[in-house]
């Protein structure tokens, strides 16, 4: 059979042969990805879009394709990492959510203003603050003026045929913009419906065609300029010529659906209008509650109402004119937004359709704006009836009491409030200076005198019991000890993380101590603001001289992926804080990705193990050497398998934090979940990380390093292979098919091992 390659919606496309699948909305855009084949994949993982890497993650382990996967160090990396592939002239692909498509923002719009084409996919979820994993569409919202095409899919195989009209929309020569393909988190991205995908590839790929930039960054004999320096008077032409490529774009998305119309037999348009030939009222919906409107319609219908649902396939171009064709002869329609742009009398999506029917004189419709299902709330069949009865009330009576309102709102009860925790804790009573921290006049280095560990049983914990972490997590342990070490006031601040979510859920919280969360780029940032107040409010007398604070931050080390640069940023500022890395070596709250800190060869969920790959592909970062070369007063690493040491690091570095300024310490944690070993297993496989001198415990005060513990001067030294032995997510490394790369991991290890053991011996080194 022959395949015509489609450049316009008159070739026509012969059928391709399609297979069923039963897939959720991230394996849909997994799928999708594979059979395009995108050269390469920019991506970081955020809750409810990670899947779409893992997927491909897995399905990389086994063979199955060839995209080059780049894991950034946050969404800001991820972007950029897109933003230069895509330079190289090849097709590129992204996931994310929510806070993640924020931390990207200021990167879509260079994408768009360079006019270079790529595809986005976006589980859609609610932006914080406060952080809500589920759905809804703030995050969509903030992309509107970012200048790419946005595709809305409605369930799964939408999301998987449009990332192909993605790809030949934005590459359109017309056109070239990247394109968005966004569908709800969770109800869209996790729930499994029945799927076609293409069963021959053949077809598909040549309806695509070859990538054709006219222009690349990597061909040294056509030398470009991109992103030039543009001021006034040009930048309003280019913007202007930005618009009219959103024009062509209008023009581009019917022709591309037909295309997919044609390979398929789906039809998407740029309206998905239900019912809407005559209805006289109307609900306007976008993306998956669309879908539960459609039924009640039909109930609607069957009792006399004339009534329809409009759910726009496409938000960008907006399609103004569609809009204006099916509300013509609406009398009432209720729009709703399930994110509000507030203050501006309804959300985005209200607020556009209101703008489009003004171009039209002869229009009525009154249009209402409900706000609704934010944060993952539901939308039921219920739901959809009362925005059809406020529209039908309107239709009656010509006019709407409400023309915008929260919609599935309730008052809280002023006189119930949420039940009393557990008591603040008082000084004295955390207070036990269990770790004596005097400095050696000769030495100026500190000496710690700690008493026998039963004593830190008697220390009020500052975690209630009743938090939701797995049995056997290690952050519990390492909280403890450090807190048990720490004398006086703690205020601190938890990065996002398993430590943060397992610990708080509105309206309860464990901790019982002041506790302040950010997104977890930002923490440090964040930290080292509150701890500038506190002195700046000392020293105004706002605040008693007498108040002895301390200021501490918990990060997991994927926050010291995404938040390296603020944390260097506070570090090099030297604020009176310490910044407490837990490293569980990997991102466990989202699913355990591999972090940075992963070490090489280790199997997570975006660095899977197969017939083709095994494991993560690069070496551990060392994050504690990285802040050594700060040159901090105190940089320390210890291991929650070593309590006498982690302890008495954390005396010191209050002593530190409180005198002198930053103090950053590295913590081993332990994660049976995700290491896979035994939920009573800590010691064991701790202990073997040290001694295998995989995670050596040091310490650098004033840029002398000490080892506190040396496994080769104890008979305790061991080969990593023993370690690695332990662990369900790295016994692979053990197999002898692996052993070149267990050599690898081996020798680096003894090498990063070498070179501490040198400056250990050298003073100042
Ligand atoms: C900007 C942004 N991107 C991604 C996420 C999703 N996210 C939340 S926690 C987390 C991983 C945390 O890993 P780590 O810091 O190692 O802590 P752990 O969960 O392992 O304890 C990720 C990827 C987010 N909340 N915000
Ligand atoms: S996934 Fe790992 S780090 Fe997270 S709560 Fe469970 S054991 Fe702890
Ligand atoms: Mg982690």
């Amino acid at each position: 059979m022959e395949f015509a390659v489609a450049n316009s919606a008159q070739t026509l496309l012969a059928p391709a042969p399609l297979t069923r699948d039963f897939k959720s909305g991230n394996e849909a855009a997994a799928l999708a990805a594979r059979d395009i084949g995108f050269h390469l994949m920019g991506y970081f993982p955020i809750t409810p879009s990670t899947e779409v890497a893992e997927n491909l993650s897995q399905m990389q382990a086994n063979g199955e394709h060839e995209i080059c996967m780049v894991p950034g160090d946050g969404e800001h990396g991820a972007a950029g990492i897109c933003y230069g592939a895509t330079l190289g002239g090849g097709r590129v692909l992204n996931a994310t959510s929510s806070v993640g498509l924020l931390f990207a923002l200021e990167q879509l719009p260079v994408q768009s203003g360079t006019r270079i084409p790529m595809v986005l996919n976006i589980a859609t979820r609610a932006v914080s603050g406060p952080l809500d994993i589920r759905c809804d569409h703030s995050d969509i919202y903030f992309a509107l003026n970012t200048g790419w095409i946005m595709l809305m899919a409605s369930d799964p195989q939408a999301v998987y045929d449009l990332n192909f009209a993605a790809v030949k929309i934005g590459e359109h020569p017309d056109v070239r913009l990247p394109v968005m393909v966004a569908y709800d988190g969770f109800f869209t991205s996790h729930q499994k419906r029945r799927i076609e995908i293409f069963d021959d590839l053949e077809p598909v790929r040549a309806f695509l065609g070859q990538p054709d930039a006219p222009y690349t960054a990597i061909d040294p004999r056509r030398p470009a300029t991109f992103g030039a320096y543009m001021n006034d008077p040009d930048l309003i032409n280019n913007k202007m010529q930005h618009s009219l490529a959103m024009e062509a774009a209008q023009q581009v998305i019917p022709e591309v659906f037909a295309q997919i119309e044609q390979l398929t037999g789906r039809t998407y348009s740029l309206l998905d209008n239900y019912q809407m030939e005559d209805a006289e009222v109307a609900v306007v919906l976008i993306n998956s509650a669309a879908e539960t409107a459609k039924a009640v319609a039909d109930e609607y219908r069957a009792r006399g109402i004339k009534a329809g649902v409009i759910s726009p396939n496409v938000l960008r171009p907006f399609p103004g004119d569609e809009f204006r064709k099916a509300l013509r002869n609406v009398k009432a329609a209720v729009v709703g937004d399930r994110a509000d742009s507030y203050g501006a009398e309804g959300g985005n999506l209200s607020l556009e359709v209101r703008a489009a029917l003004q171009r039209d004189p002869d229009n009525r419709t009154t249009v209402m704006c409900r706000i609704y299902g934010l944060g993952g709330r539901d939308f039921y069949d219920a739901d959809a009836e009362a925005f059809f009865d406020d529209a039908v009330a309107a239709a009656k009576s010509g006019k709407t009491e409400q023309p915008n309102s929260y919609y599935g709102v309730y008052k809280g009860e002023v006189a119930k409030s949420p039940p009393e925790g557990l008591p603040p804790l008082t000084v004295e009573e955390v207070s036990r200076t269990i770790a004596k921290v005097t400095q050696n006049p000769d030495t100026s280095r500190l000496e710690v005198e700690l008493d026998p560990l039963w004593a830190a049983t008697t220390i009020p914990s500052k975690i209630a019991p009743g938090h939701g972490g797995c049995p056997g997590c290690g952050i519990f342990p390492v909280l403890r000890q450090v807190y048990s070490a720490l004398e006086g006031d703690v205020v601190v601040l938890f990065a996002t993380g398993c430590a943060m979510v397992v610990t708080t859920g509105y309206p309860k919280t464990a901790h019982r101590i002041t506790y302040v969360h950010n997104l977890f780029q930002n923490g440090a940032a964040t930290m080292s603001g509150m701890v500038e107040m506190y002195h700046e409010r000392v020293r105004r007398g706002e605040l008693p001289k007498s108040t002895d604070l301390t200021f501490l931050m918990i990060a997991g080390d994927g926050a010291m992926d995404i938040g390296m640069g603020p944390s260097l940023g506070a570090a090099h500022r030297g604020h009176k804080m310490i910044l407490l890395e837990y490293d569980n070596q990997a991102y466990m709250n989202t699913g355990a990705q591999l972090s940075y800190s992963t070490p090489m060869g280790h199997r997570t969920s975006t660095s899977e193990v197969g017939s083709e790959l095994s494991g993560k592909r690069f070496h551990h970062k060392d994050s504690a050497q990285i802040f050594a070369s700060c040159h901090l007063p105190y940089v320390f690493q210890s291991n929650e398998g070593y309590p006498e040491d982690l302890m008495r690091k954390a005396a010191k570095a209050q002593w530190y934090a409180k005198r002198e300024g930053f103090v950053f310490g590295k913590v081993l944690s332990f994660c049976p979940l995700n290491w896979r070993t035994a939920d009573d297993n800590a010691d064991e496989v701790l202990q073997a990380a040290t001694d295998s001198c995989f995670f050596p415990l040091y310490e650098v005060e004033h840029g002398n390093t000490t080892i506190t513990y040396n496994p080769d001067l104890v008979g305790r030294r061991r080969p990593a292979g023993d370690w690695l032995e332990m662990m369900g997510k790295t016994r692979h490394m053990t197999k002898p098919k692996n052993a070149a790369h267990l050599e690898d991991v081996e020798k680096e290890v003894d090498r990063r091992w070498k070179r501490l053991k040198a400056m250990h011996e050298v003073e100042g080194l």
